[in-house]
């Protein structure tokens, strides 16, 4: 394949909740879209780099000067097998995995619709349904916190993720168990902690937590094994992986127990495989983290989480949690078992909004 031309686009789109972590809140998104153009089709990715570099250190800035200087004349005019090779073809560039991911994945959708098969049978993936969690922002009080959750299991979300920060972890966490002795239920610190708050972080073991995930620091392996063995909660690892290697020796030090998949993370659809297998092969259940996605990035989340490995209930929720209207056609919406039923049409399986997503653009760039 060969791809003619790239549009890159910025696109402008309020949220319909607040989204407060240990970093910092969300209110609105900027997001780049990446449009392909290849033998007839087009392909769509979209980039999960934030507005600012707190989660990682990656921005939408960063990104689209990544992606149009140095990613795009990589592949520009060159002939190749499949999507499957793009990653190599980045590999003079160190890092800016986000920027690669949003390239390479609008490649595997266009590959995708060139065959007329769905992306997610083209990835590999085994199962028609995905299981669905939620990741809720911190909440100005518990009562706040206790509505909400009551909301998403009444909308049949099959696990609760709480984000929490220092002074807000263990009094959420009790209340949400008093109440709840049963639900599955999990918190993200998104690298709030050191090894000084060990001692604080053990008071969560009695609470049976699935996981806690990235307590330390955010590209700290080493000291999340030392905290691992002193503490009962398995330890999920988010931001520390970033790559194939990373996965390799969080597993052997015994850094974690459980790892996020982001596909913006990992450096795009092929890496997440990679990891996946790596991570099957050594019994490391995975799930399929979020980014507070728009359509695209949440089709293609839902792709990727048909692998065989994704055996725990992921932060892809439905698209009414995040937008007043998505960018997508249908929309994603989560049955009352708390599953996403995976699309069956060509490429991500839904059909992007243009009309939308022109509205909503407030940057454009061609690439030819
Ligand atoms: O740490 O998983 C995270 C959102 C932005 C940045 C980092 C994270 C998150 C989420 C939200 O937890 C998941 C979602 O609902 O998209
Ligand atoms: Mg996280």
């Amino acid at each position: 394949m060969r791809i003619e031309r790239v549009t890159l686009r910025e696109i402008r789109m309020p949220m319909v909740m607040r989204f407060e972590t240990s970093f910092g809140a969300t209110t609105d998104r900027r997001i780049m879209l990446v449009e392909v153009h290849a033998g007839g089709v087009m392909g769509w990715g979209e980039c999960t780099a934030g507005e600012e570099p707190h989660y990682s250190p990656e921005t939408i800035e960063s990104a689209w000067h990544i992606l149009r200087d140095f990613l795009w004349p990589e592949i520009q005019g060159k002939e190749f097998n499949s999507a499957r090779d793009v990653w190599a073809m980045f590999c003079q560039t160190r890092g800016h995995n986000m920027a690669k991911a949003a390239l390479e994945s609008a490649i595997w959708d266009a590959e995708a619709k060139q065959k007329g098969m769905p992306l997610w049978k083209l990835l590999g993936g085994v199962r028609e349904e995905i299981a669905s969690g939620v990741s809720i922002g911190i909440q100005p009080t518990v009562s706040d916190l206790i509505a909400t959750v009551e909301k998403e299991l009444a909308a049949g979300y099959q696990r609760i993720k709480i984000k929490i920060k220092p002074g807000q972890e263990i009094k959420p966490v009790e209340a949400l168990r008093k109440r709840w002795p049963n639900v599955r239920l999990m918190v993200d610190a998104n690298s709030a902690y050191t090894l000084e708050d060990i001692a604080l972080l053990k008071q969560l073991d009695p609470y049976g937590l699935m996981m806690i995930e990235q307590p330390l620091g955010w590209d700290d392996i080493y000291s999340h094994a030392k905290l691992q063995k002193q503490i009962q909660t398995p330890i999920c690892l988010d931001e520390c992986i970033h790559e194939y290697g990373h996965a390799l020796a969080a597993i052997e030090l015994g850094a974690c127990k459980i790892i996020n998949m982001k596909m913006g993370r990992v450096g795009g659809q092929l890496q997440v495989r990679r990891i996946h297998d790596l991570c099957q092969k050594n019994g490391i259940p995975v799930w399929c983290g979020g980014m507070l996605e728009a359509g695209i990035g949440r089709a293609q989340n839902i792709a990727l989480s048909t692998l065989e490995n994704f055996t725990l209930p992921g932060d892809v929720a439905a698209s009414k949690r995040y937008w007043a209207e998505d960018i997508i056609d249908p929309e994603v919406e989560v049955t009352p078992k708390g599953t996403i039923k995976v699309p069956s049409g060509p490429g991500i399986g839904y059909q992007v909004k243009l009309e939308r997503v022109e509205r909503l653009t407030v940057r454009r760039e061609n690439l030819v």
